[in-house]
């Protein structure tokens, strides 16, 4: 971790105070939830690059009765078994399954199988959540390389 370094930041009162008071509900500290949010920010940007490392765990919510979906689902798994890392199936209760797969790959195609597994037809609900694995530092050093090449 490198040396830490102190700045001032300049904004308008109501804003601070509705930060201090999201502070208060998280139980943090300002300095440590303004790293978070600039963490987060950090790893969006790379996000939006279609070429980024990416992990992340979509769930989905179906009826296992529904006509092919379970069949469908898995298929879909299998063809792109070097993206899906894992899986849970939870029965929730006599009807509804719950399957949360972990992800990992290029944003793009991460993107695009998780697009294509949540509009399967018969999926209840959906969510999808990603996260950029490698640090901003080495992606910015990634591009670096790849210009002077
Ligand atoms: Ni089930």
């Amino acid at each position: 971790m490198s040396e830490l370094v102190r700045f001032g930041v300049s904004l308008e009162q109501d804003l601070l105070e509705a930060f201090d008071s999201l502070c208060e509900r998280r139980e943090s500290k300002r300095s440590e939830a303004i790293r978070h949010c600039i963490r987060r920010e950090l790893a969006e940007e790379v996000l939006t690059d279609p070429n980024a490392s990416v992990a992340g765990v979509l769930t989905l919510m179906f009826d296992h009765h529904d006509s092919d979906l379970p069949g469908r689902l898995t298929s879909l798994q299998h063809e792109a078994h070097d993206m899906v890392i894992a899986t849970m199936h939870v029965h929730l209760d006599e009807h509804r399954c719950l399957e949360a797969m972990a992800l990992r790959g290029s944003a793009a195609e991460v993107s695009r199988l998780a697009d294509k597994l949540r509009s399967a037809r018969g999926v209840l609900q959906s969510s999808c959540s990603l996260t950029a694995i490698e640090s901003v530092h080495e992606h910015g050093h990634q591009h670096c390389t790849e210009e002077k090449q």
